[in-house]
């Protein structure tokens, strides 16, 4: 009989499953980078990627992935994040029909849960754009500023306070590299562990200033290994940020909680999604 035309390719929550499963599996095999994990940078590549992102003109987010294409993929604050983009690039070779912009944001998700982190809810819309979407330069935090320059920025995309420092606990992850930012060192102990050890340190160690050639940054009095940014001190030195940062270092599932939210939240910035809030997938982490 004639065949039924088919419509295009629409995926289900089953598909997108297997993206991440997908995404799974390679950061299980991909154990010979930095401390044991592409997770970390994942979870920048996905937070870069959206955190262009201007509430006033509705430019930038993760609606784009307009760091693919130079300007974007060379302004100074992401250096590095082509390591991510190229670990993705086998996940968008075996699923073509996803587009970059919700690869990325599906990788942040699946690196959180897959280091140990909350469940982060996520759901498909993005398009990619082309180099014409590409955002100006400085958009992104500068790590060498202060209390004033993260509202700043992050009141731009949107946040409060306590949305900020919730946010910039993802620094319980990875580490800073000194030829991508100038920096040098991880934030605690277990940087490929999602947990609240950022806050808990940052409240319950003594931080002196690093003596060396490198920008300023501040060393653990106790271990002189982990390190801290000029703008993660700025959290303890704000009162409005500071009485985040002590719940957070106490209270463990509040900071699991309260991170969720906003990270789906920053990932979905100004995407026009055809669907609801309620309609978001929970992916299924690997055994
Ligand atoms: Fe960050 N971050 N970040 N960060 N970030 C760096 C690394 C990582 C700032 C500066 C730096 C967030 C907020 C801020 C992660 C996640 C998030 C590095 C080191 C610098 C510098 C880069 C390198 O040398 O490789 C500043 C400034 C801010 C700010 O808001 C004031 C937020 C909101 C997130 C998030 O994900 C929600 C992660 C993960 C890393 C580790 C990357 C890696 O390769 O490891």
């Amino acid at each position: 009989g004639e065949k039924t035309p088919k419509g295009p390719f629409e995926a289900t929550q089953a598909d997108y499953q297997k993206v991440y499963d997908e995404i799974a599996a390679r950061l299980a095999n991909e154990t010979d980078y930095d401390d044991g994990s592409y997770g970390p940078v994942l979870v920048r590549l996905a937070w870069h990627a959206s955190g262009t992102y201007d509430k006033e003109t509705n430019t930038g987010g993760s609606n784009g992935s307009t760091m693919r294409f130079a300007p974007e993929s060379d302004h100074g604050a992401n250096a590095g994040l082509k390591l991510a983009r190229d670990f993705l690039e086998p996940v968008k070779a075996k699923f073509p029909w996803i587009t970059y912009s919700d690869l990325w944001t599906l990788a942040g998700s699946a690196a959180i849960q897959e280091l140990g982190g909350p469940q982060v809810p996520w759901r498909p819309g993005r398009e990619d754009k082309d180099v014409a979407a590409c955002t100006p330069d400085g958009r992104l935090p500068d790590a060498a500023k202060d209390h004033r320059h993260i509202r700043d920025v992050f009141i731009r995309m949107g946040f409060d306070d306590r949305e900020m420092v919730a946010l910039i606990g993802a620094h319980a992850l990875g580490r800073a590299h000194k030829d991508r930012s100038g920096f040098d060192g991880p934030w605690d102990f277990s940087p490929t562990v999602f947990s609240n050890e950022f806050f808990r340190l940052l409240v319950e160690e003594k931080w002196n200033q690093r003596k060396w050639e490198g920008p300023t940054q501040f060393t653990d009095k106790g271990t002189s290994t982990l390190m801290m940014l000029p703008t993660d001190m700025a959290l303890i030195k704000d009162k409005g940020f500071k009485q985040h940062v002590e719940r957070y270092a106490k209270d463990n599932d509040a900071f699991f909680k309260e991170f969720s939210d906003v990270y789906v939240k920053l990932l979905e910035l100004g995407v026009p999604f055809q669907s609801k809030p309620e309609d978001r997938f929970v992916f299924k982490p690997s055994e």
